[in-house]
């Protein structure tokens, strides 16, 4: 039996803003014991610099990542554009996803994230980080 490596599509603001690049990388390392992480440039703190697609060539590049992708995991606390768009297309492919939102930030999610939290497919968690490694637990089992 061939048994494929699960895809993971992490979703963190770059354009939105980078006050949380950090924990994008300790999430993604977290991640990665449950698949290969797809995005993983997203806490790359050159990420700037090292960019050489275009805005075109970053968009299509990163559809066909999401239309491969198993699951979809992005923290929301920091608003982006591109995150929240990535979600909308990720519910429109049917992939499973969750959302993290850190509710001590002080910022207000989005009803259109918090509102789309069903508990199965579609799972928005407020959390703490040190409760990262539990919620991916539960949410990959
Ligand atoms: O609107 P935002 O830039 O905050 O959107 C962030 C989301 O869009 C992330 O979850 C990424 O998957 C995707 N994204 C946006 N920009 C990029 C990018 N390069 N490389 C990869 N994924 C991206 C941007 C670098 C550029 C500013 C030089």
């Amino acid at each position: 039996m061939i048994r494929m490596t699960r895809k993971i599509y992490f979703c963190g603001s770059i354009r939105g803003g980078r006050d949380d690049r950090d924990l994008y990388e300790r999430l993604i390392n977290n991640l990665r014991q449950y698949g290969e992480v797809l995005t993983e440039h997203i806490a790359d703190k050159d990420l700037f610099e090292k960019e050489k697609l275009d805005d075109k060539g970053i968009h299509d590049r990163d559809m066909d990542w999401l239309i491969s992708s198993d699951a979809i995991v992005a923290e929301v606390t920091q608003p982006s554009l591109g995150v929240g768009y990535e979600i909308g297309r990720a519910v429109a492919l049917n992939k499973k996803i969750l959302c993290l939102f850190r509710p001590e930030s002080g910022k207000h999610l989005s009803a259109m994230i918090a509102g789309a939290n069903n508990g199965s497919n579609f799972v928005v968690k407020n959390y703490e980080e040190t409760q990262a490694s539990e919620i991916f637990k539960q949410f990959f089992s």
